[in-house]
C-alpha cells in the first residue's frame, strides 16, 4: 500500500503559494506593491521589494521567500519562473514583460548563469 506522505523530488503540486508567502509578507503590503506596477514595463524590483516590506525581512524569511518562487525547487529562480514571479506573491500578480523578466535577470545574475540563486536574490533584495 502507498504511504500517505510522499518523498517524491518531483512534486508536481507545491504547497499553495500564497499561503506560504502570506505567513512571511504581509497580504495588502503585497496587493499595494503590485497595483503600483500594474502598468507593463514599470516594474522596479527595488521599489517592490521595499513596498512588499521584503527588503526588511530576516535573511531566513527572503530565503523562504526565495523557496516560494523557485516552483520547481530547482534552487534557482530561472527566466520562466522569474517571468510569473509576481504570482509567486500573489494569485492575480500579472507577468512580467520579456523586457522586465530580461532586465530584473540581468540585475540579479551576478555570476551569469543565467538563472538566480538564493545568495542571488538575497543581495538583491538588499540592494
Ligand atoms: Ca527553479
Ligand atoms: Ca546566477
Amino acid at each position: 500500500m502507498f504511504s500517505s506522505f510522499s518523498f517524491s523530488p518531483h512534486l508536481s503540486s507545491p504547497p499553495p503559494v500564497e499561503m506560504a508567502m502570506s505567513s512571511i509578507l504581509n497580504a495588502d503590503d503585497i496587493k499595494k506593491a503590485l497595483d503600483a506596477f500594474a502598468a507593463a514595463d514599470s516594474f522596479d524590483y527595488k521599489k517592490f521589494f521595499e513596498m512588499v516590506g521584503l527588503k526588511s525581512k530576516s535573511c531566513d524569511e527572503v530565503k523562504k521567500v526565495f523557496t516560494v518562487l523557485d516552483a520547481d525547487n530547482s534552487g534557482f529562480i530561472e527566466e520562466e519562473e522569474l517571468k510569473f514571479v509576481l504570482k509567486g506573491f500573489a494569485k492575480d500578480g500579472r507577468d512580467l514583460s520579456d523586457k522586465e523578466t530580461k532586465e530584473f535577470l540581468r540585475a540579479a545574475d551576478k555570476d551569469g548563469d543565467g538563472k538566480i540563486g538564493v545568495d542571488e536574490f538575497a543581495a538583491l533584495v538588499k540592494e
